[in-house]
């Protein structure tokens, strides 16, 4: 194979979300949030786990950092649990909690890691939850206020900031079919919790400009701010219009319900046809799309394979269902299909000549210690390098990415899924929590060092 290099100064990085691996779940004054409130549901979470300890990362964080300097990583992508800071949402500000992310970014800094922090990777204080949650606008004023604290306390210390992680999967799963938190089911009320979502972006977006936050590091670039989209490519399952017109739909639901107000300030037309059929309607008061839209400076772009539509009326979203993959597969059965990095990011290039980032990709795969003590985890070694081998294909074709960020630092909490999907680069043995790395945290460590594959 031939190698590949990529530009000076190219970002390579590793990410996590707080609940996915924090655990501490009621430690040092933390606030309930919704995902602690869903998986004490009995029946929510494939496996019956919990994050309450998780890979106990609230502890252990010095030997992930330290795992992470060993590797060579340029940036770190992690959130902030919103209730360790803000128990119930806001007013009453928690110290132990502003202090353990202190503790972390400088750590980090220390390494010469650059932190890249999201604020809302979908634990939202079950406390605002009790108040409607994501429904009630009220919401997105209270994330912009805890927004402009974490701007004012952490802000010249972090080069990237994250207003939002794939807002669609905290609409759509969350308050949509309920497998996620809150784990409603309300149709009706899906747009208006996206659009919420969106609201509160810009409104963040505002805040962070009125801090005027300058680097903390000399001749370093202020800090700046972006938004993380899911953005998968969809492909009609067939060439008969009613395939075509199924997939049209569901990039219009996942994709750019998202990206056109974002970018545009504006909701898609045919989408907003579509869904007022179905009695969905967003909630927008005047003045709000202007706030979306908003100038941002990044966008971050989350991928992991394509989905294949076919048109289906029984479905109650967009009419369309994913047919079975053409290819191999990964844990989550998702198939392989490397040019989803190359097609998300001409598609949000279609949108913005901002600088992008690829701020997730990665996969799930079986595994377990070998005798010898290793992880020979051969497939998620070629899964990363064609992953990255379609960033380079996308730079030489002119887009203006920024960095890579491989899902997972280190096995963790996958969602509804439990402990049953392991994305990381270090194994986490989940009785012990000893971490042992795989074979493709030597190899990524080799890529960083190389600048390339
Ligand atoms: O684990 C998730 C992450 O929290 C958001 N993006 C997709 C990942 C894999 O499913």
């Amino acid at each position: 194979m031939t190698s590949i290099h990529f530009p000076d100064g190219f970002l390579w990085g590793t990410a996590t979300a707080a609940y996915q691996i924090e655990g501490a779940w009621d430690e040092d004054g933390k606030g309930e949030s919704i995902w602690d409130r869903l998986c004490h549901t009995p029946g929510m979470i494939a496996d019956g786990s919990t994050g309450d300890v998780a890979c106990d990362h609230y502890h252990r964080w010095p030997e992930d950092v330290a795992s992470m300097a060993a590797m060579g990583v340029k940036a770190y992508r992690f959130s902030i649990a919103w209730p360790r800071i803000f128990p119930t949402g806001g007013v009453q500000v928690e110290p132990r909690g502003v202090d353990f992310y202190r503790r972390l970014i400088a750590a980090l800094r220390e390494q010469d890691i650059q932190p890249v922090v999201t604020l809302y990777h979908w634990d939202l204080p079950q406390a605002l939850q009790d108040r409607g949650g994501w429904i009630n606008r009220d919401t997105a004023l209270r994330f912009a206020e805890y927004a402009d604290f974490a701007f004012r306390t952490f802000g010249n210390d972090v080069p990237l900031w994250v207003t939002h992680n794939e807002p669609l999967i905290a609409a759509f799963f969350g308050y949509g079919n309920g497998t996620n938190a809150p784990g409603l089911r309300r149709s009706r009320d899906v747009l208006t919790v996206g659009h919420h979502l969106l609201l509160s972006h810009g409104l963040a977006v505002q805040a962070f400009r009125a801090a005027r936050l300058r680097s903390a590091t000399p001749g370093a670039p202020d800090p700046r701010i972006g938004i993380v989209l899911m953005i998968w490519p969809h492909h009609p399952a067939s060439r008969h219009p009613r395939d075509v017109a199924a997939a049209q739909r569901s990039d219009g639901a996942m994709n750019r319900l998202f990206l056109e107000p974002l970018f545009h300030g504006r909701y898609p037309d045919d989408m907003l046809r579509h869904f007022r059929r179905r009695l969905m309607v967003p909630r927008v008061a005047p003045g709000d799309m202007e706030i979306i839209a908003a100038p941002i400076d990044f966008l971050g772009v989350n991928t992991y394979t394509r989905l294949i539509q076919r048109a289906d009326p029984r479905d109650l979203f967009v009419g369309a269902r994913q047919v079975d993959p053409r290819g191999p597969t990964t844990a989550m059965g998702w198939e392989i299909y490397p040019s989803c990095i190359y097609e998300a990011l001409m598609k949000a290039r279609a949108y913005t000549d901002l600088p992008l980032y690829i701020t997730e990709s990665g996969a799930a795969f079986e595994e377990r210690i070998d005798p010898d003590g290793g992880i020979a985890d051969a497939d998620r070694i070629a899964y990363l390098r064609d992953h990255i081998a379609q960033c380079r294909r996308a730079i030489q074709d002119g887009v203006d990415l920024r960095g890579y960020f491989v899902w997972s630092l280190l096995d963790n909490f996958e969602w509804n899924h439990g402990f049953s999907q392991r994305f990381g680069l270090i194994f986490t043995d989940y009785g012990t929590l000893k971490r042992t790395w795989k074979r493709s945290a030597y190899w990524y460590r080799d890529v960083i060092a190389e600048n390339g594959v």
